[in-house]
């Protein structure tokens, strides 16, 4: 395959790994990423990797939901850009390209409570990106056991937030207006979970006018405000563009709308998407759309999962590349009366070749989208 020709739906990864720009997330089944010459893959994470212990290729860390809907092991990996150098800083492993650190923390609970467990996981995160030099977060997935059941007097994502703000505040990092994109899930599966993108140059926030900052948000949602933005940008000085979506879900204001109205509550929630792509566009110079990304559609209820691709299947077209390219985890949100969140991310290379390329398993997803199978929904 030449360096300009598109990536043919059928491509394997190793080969989209030739001609792909480096520093973009590219979404491949986990076979095919495992045939990535070693040492070009800077991170990633694997959604549906239930195999505790099993060995993952060097760089990528496990996401320890069950898929629902279609079964097959996803990842999202990001190719390293140059020589990968990988190290440990306390509870985090790193690797870094000398653009972009990859990191991740997988702490067991040891009975200290969340607040503290969340403070020290990011007193090591911030530890490791000055250590490092790579002093802005971009991106930040946190994934907790029993993220709403009460952790002695508060819900135990409230703990968790209590810890991380108090951490980015011991660090002198933006614990409010210029906060990363993030999600918050709870999984079965696992202690606390962090994985994270850093660079030297900093990403540049966005809000989503319907929502109120969730930074912001008052405290009968918990003592500390979560620590996010809606969405952070970044511009490389090569040209490409990234776009990584907050996990998003059926908020207006501060307040959760649509309470077990699981239709109502996708719909807020595309209509969340739209505001927060639209605030990325004119922030960002335009070119981010919904159908280009790479979306995580996070399920409280396994059940919901099939009624949920049917919605957006309505909403967007069965063939529609957000659908096609969208995978369905099973996860707790963190707020009880929420039923689904999506987050999604793109980025828009400088080599129109390769941006506008389909996913490898582009003719797999399109036939479990109209074939699915719905062995895991079945409790
Ligand atoms: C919300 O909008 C829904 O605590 O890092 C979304 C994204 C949510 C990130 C986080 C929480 C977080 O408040 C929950």
């Amino acid at each position: 395959m030449s360096a300009a020709s598109p990536i043919t739906t059928g491509a394997r990864a190793a080969d989209a790994a030739a001609v792909v720009p480096a520093s973009t997330f590219q979404r491949w089944p986990l076979s095919d990423a495992a045939r990535v010459e070693s040492g070009r893959i800077l991170g990633g994470l694997v959604y549906g990797w239930m195999e505790d212990g099993a060995a993952l290729p060097d760089g990528l860390t496990a996401v320890p939901a069950p898929m629902l809907v279609q079964q097959q092991v996803r990842a999202d990996v990001w190719l390293a850009s140059g020589p990968v150098e990988a190290g440990q800083t306390g509870n985090v492993r790193w690797r870094h390209d000398g653009r972009h650190l990859f990191g991740a923390i997988d702490l067991p609970e040891d009975g200290s409570g969340l607040e503290a467990l969340a403070r020290r996981a990011y007193g090591d995160l911030f530890a490791c990106l000055a250590r490092t030099g790579f002093a802005h977060l971009h991106r930040l997935w946190n994934y907790l056991p029993r993220i709403n059941e009460d952790g002695g007097g508060l819900e135990r994502y409230r703990q968790f937030n209590a810890g991380r703000q108090q951490a980015f505040l011991d660090a002198g990092q933006a614990a409010f207006e210029g906060a990363p994109a993030a999600c918050a899930l709870g999984l079965h599966r696992g202690g606390l979970i962090l994985r994270f993108l850093a660079a030297r140059v900093p990403p540049q926030p966005i809000e989503n006018p319907r929502q109120t900052p969730a930074w912001r948000y008052p405290a009968d949602y918990g003592p500390r405000a979560p620590t996010f933005s809606r969405a952070a940008v970044v511009c490389q000085p090569d040209g490409t563009k990234h776009l990584f979506v907050s996990g998003t879900a059926s908020i207006v204001g501060h307040a959760t709308v649509h309470v077990d109205d699981l239709q109502a509550q996708l719909e807020e929630t595309l209509r969340n998407l739209d505001a927060v792509l639209a605030e990325a566009n004119h922030h960002g110079g335009g070119g981010f759309t919904l159908g280009g990304s790479d979306a995580v559609v996070y399920v409280r209820r396994p059940e919901d999962a099939p009624v949920l691709r049917d919605q957006l299947a309505a909403a967007l077209g069965a063939q529609s590349p957000f659908l096609r390219r969208a995978l369905f985890l099973h996860a707790d949100i963190c707020r009880r009366d929420l039923l689904l969140e999506i987050e999604t991310h793109m980025s828009i290379a400088d080599r129109p070749a390769a941006a506008v390329a389909p996913p490898p398993e582009a003719a797999e997803t399109r036939r479990t989208t109209s074939l699915p199978d719905l062995d895991d929904l079945t409790r």
